[in-house]
């Protein structure tokens, strides 16, 4: 059986949980959070989520555990068979990943020390952000899912993505980014109600309290250094 390393604050262990429950892959979760040499140990830069596969192999990056996931176990598809809708897909996953999740996510120090960012950061992510929901509305069909009439792996991805911008962007910039693309908020709404998004977000806020301890942990440990 397959184990997901991390833990269930983290959208991109969402992700990856949301791709396993969506493919009925059988599979157990270890609690585990950064920084720790259990995590090391299957993780090589130490992020969250990595898998352990039946047979023993590791890997981590949550974009490569996906294809992974759709090679080894590919009832469900979660891309489609043409090679250039294939590549659509994964350019909506690659899009959100630069120019939406790794831009917010500037903002995490600022958001878990409840401080406000500095101007110069704010206008850097505020532009990265820009040419994303250009982007995004150029690419993203939502008839009814993110790249057309199917689901695939972009909704999932882009639906854990847009946690992450939503929550920092609204703290931070006072942005509502998803409304800035025609048809997301509605598609959002949608990916929301979902039994597996339902579950994992059940799961999230179980495990938000102690998420929160372990953060001001690392920055009681940081600042006493
Ligand atoms: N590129 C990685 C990023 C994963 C990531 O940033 N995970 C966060 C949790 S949501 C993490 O482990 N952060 C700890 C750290 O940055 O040291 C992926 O796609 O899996």
């Amino acid at each position: 059986m397959i184990t997901l390393h991390g833990f269930a604050a983290s959208n991109y262990y969402n992700l990856v949980k949301h791709v396993l429950l969506h493919k009925e892959i059988p599979f157990q979760e270890n609690l585990v959070y950064p920084s720790s040499d259990e995590l090391l140990a299957v993780s090589p830069v130490g992020k969250v989520p990595a898998i352990t596969t039946a047979e023993g192999f590791e890997l981590s990056e949550s974009s490569v555990i996906c294809d992974f996931l759709e090679d080894s176990y590919p009832k469900k598809p979660l891309y489609p068979e043409l090679a250039t809708e294939r590549a659509a897909v994964r350019r909506i996953m690659k899009i959100a990943e630069l120019y939406f999740e790794l831009s917010s996510r500037r903002l995490i120090p600022f958001v878990f020390s409840g401080a406000q960012a500095p101007q110069v950061i704010k206008d850097e992510v505020r532009q990265v952000l820009t040419r994303g929901i250009i982007a995004m509305n150029r690419l993203c069909k939502f008839s009814p899912w993110i790249a057309g009439d199917t689901f695939t792996m972009a909704d999932i991805y882009m639906y854990y993505v847009a946690t992450i911008v939503h929550i920092f962007a609204s703290s931070q910039l006072d942005w509502d980014v998803l409304a800035e693309i025609d048809g997301m908020k509605a598609w959002n709404d949608t990916m929301k109600q979902t039994d597996i998004a339902q579950a994992i977000e059940a799961d999230r806020m179980a495990n938000m309290p102690e998420f929160m301890q372990h953060v001001q942990a690392q920055i009681k440990a940081a600042n006493a250094k």
